[in-house]
């Protein structure tokens, strides 16, 4: 099981754009949206489920913003009702993510305020494009005026998994120990029954 986005459901991107880029674990290869496009992912060999705490839930990999550059996130589980979550970078905590770049960083949300039920997978996530488009391309640089949408990298989905922003081991050494404590969490929750 990989917590990372696994299907590319819809895509509104400019044809130019290569909207894979966005599935798989974080890897420095972004998909560049245009301002308004939309596009969702979803997870089928792993859930994207409310972990009743405030630990993150939901995880977006991207590079760093320009001030103008943001994008709405919503969740569904039918790929029909959307739960909005709120705006990347501003509504979430966002940590670095030096992995590949020390301008690379993930938007930590939790999605437990948003009352959800715990017992539904919210397996689709939706990302739009919300950024302002220049009021006059020639007071910005030709590379902005191009592409100025955000920059997402991907999409994780991870709620048993406890987030650790001081040390970012490389993933393929982290897959047996999550796995371990995963299934720690899953016996002492049956325990508890
Ligand atoms: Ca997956
Ligand atoms: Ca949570
Ligand atoms: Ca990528």
């Amino acid at each position: 099981m990989d917590p990372f986005a696994d299907n590319l459901v819809i895509s509104g991107l400019n044809p130019s754009a290569t909207p894979s880029l966005i599935m798989g674990q974080p890897d420095g290869m972004t998909v560049d949206f245009n301002v308004g496009d939309s596009m969702v992912v979803e997870f089928t060999d792993n859930m994207l489920i409310p972990s009743s705490t405030t630990a993150p839930d939901l995880l977006i990999y991207f590079p760093m913003m320009s001030p103008e550059q943001a994008a709405m996130v919503e969740i569904s589980s039918d790929n029909e009702n959307w739960i909005p979550l709120g705006m990347i970078p501003v509504d979430f905590a966002v940590s670095p993510y030096p992995a590949f770049s020390s301008s690379s960083y993930r938007a930590l949300i939790d999605i437990d305020f948003a009352n959800l039920d715990p017992e539904i997978n919210y397996k689709f996530v939706r990302i739009s494009d919300m950024s302002i488009l220049p009021t006059s391309v020639t007071q910005v640089s030709p590379a902005y005026s191009v592409m100025p949408g955000v920059m997402i990298d991907a999409v994780e989905a991870n709620p048993m998994h406890p987030v650790n922003t001081e040390e970012i081991p490389e993933f393929p050494t982290v897959a047996l120990p999550v796995a371990a404590i995963i299934g720690i969490a899953f016996f002492f929750q049956h325990r508890k029954e």
